[in-house]
């Protein structure tokens, strides 16, 4: 069965339960996230089979991460790591504006390798994805990037590439000049707008950006244009997805929901327009529940969005 394998750091997620400051306390639930298990889940979800390589601590939030994806049936090919297990603050300072806080410097994603990357589930794999915020996290993690584009570009694998540009993690210039080799041998590259304009300097819209990507060596560009939907070019071919309207909750994830969509049915021989409403279809999902992964549709709910009824009885 084509599988797709991805690697990167789980951070376990302290989120606000309500809207306030962290400064005067406030009640915190326990979950865990991070944009590359994110994509696993996703796929896994819509009937795909998605592995998960990585570094977690040898502690509780290690076990929470591992049981959790393992829950969601995404095989894990994990180290445990004397280091603890990456955190990831959110707090919600008001109703509509959250705030988010690493502490993820010296901790076991950070510590992640080259030699963390087995050749043989790499090499197997359908499609290799990977996202700007592993070669972010240092010089280990960069290396294993690479390690792993260089396995899946020798054995002929798809990579997919998502720009995730995180301004806590690095510059622009730094993100430029890490991300633009391993975008050179990507064959799917996913962006939005501003990230795109990061590995395109100077190119004007979803068109120009989409095109500028694919000059540079992929054959297909992937913008998201959020509300708007999004604009593809894939080998050649112009796309224009529009966005499942829904009300927004929590927008965190809708990028990675998105690649989800998409790449489940790349998985699954789907021709790109398919790939491209099932990808609007997971984005609407990420973003009208809480949490980065946790309202995620299985297969059979992707219809749920079209029904003009609230309630389904
Ligand atoms: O895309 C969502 C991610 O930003 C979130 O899950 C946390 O992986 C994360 C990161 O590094 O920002």
């Amino acid at each position: 069965e084509p599988y797709l394998v991805t690697l990167g750091d789980v951070l376990a997620v302290m989120g606000a339960r309500d809207p306030g400051p962290f400064a005067l306390g406030t009640t915190l639930r326990l979950g865990i996230a991070g944009a590359e298990s994110n994509v696993a889940v996703g796929v896994s979800r819509l009937g795909g089979s998605a592995t998960w390589i990585g570094r977690v601590g040898d502690d509780e939030l290690g076990d929470l991460v591992l049981r959790e994806l393992r829950a969601e049936g995404v095989t894990t090919v994990a180290t445990r790591d004397p280091a603890t297990t990456s955190l990831l603050l959110k707090e919600r300072r008001t109703s509509t504006h959250s705030r988010t806080r690493y502490y993820r410097t010296h901790t076991a994603g950070a510590r992640l390798t080259a030699d963390d990357i087995p050749e043989r589930v790499v090499a197997g794999a359908a499609v290799l994805h990977i996202t700007g915020i592993t070669p972010a996290l240092g010089e280990g993690p960069a290396q294993a990037v690479t390690r792993a584009v260089d396995i899946a570009a020798d054995a002929g694998v798809t990579i997919s590439l998502d720009v995730n540009f995180r301004s806590l993690l690095w510059s622009e210039a730094e993100a430029r000049h890490a991300l633009l080799p391993l975008l050179r041998r990507s064959d799917l590259v996913f962006a939005g707008p501003h990230e795109a304009a990061l590995v395109v300097p100077g190119a004007d819209g979803p068109e120009e950006l989409a095109q500028g990507i694919c000059d540079l060596g992929p054959g297909g560009a992937v913008i998201k244009l959020g509300a708007e939907g999004a604009y593809a070019l894939l080998d050649g071919r112009p796309h224009r997805q529009p966005a499942v309207p829904v009300h927004v909750h929590d927008s965190v994830g809708a990028g990675d929901a998105f690649a989800a969509g998409y790449l489940a049915e790349l998985l699954a021989g789907e021709p790109p327009e398919r790939r491209l409403r099932t990808a609007a279809l997971l984005g609407a999902f990420a973003v009208s529940t809480a949490g980065d992964w946790e309202g995620l549709p299985r297969r059979s709910e992707l219809g749920l969005l079209d029904h003009h009824d609230d309630i389904v009885r």
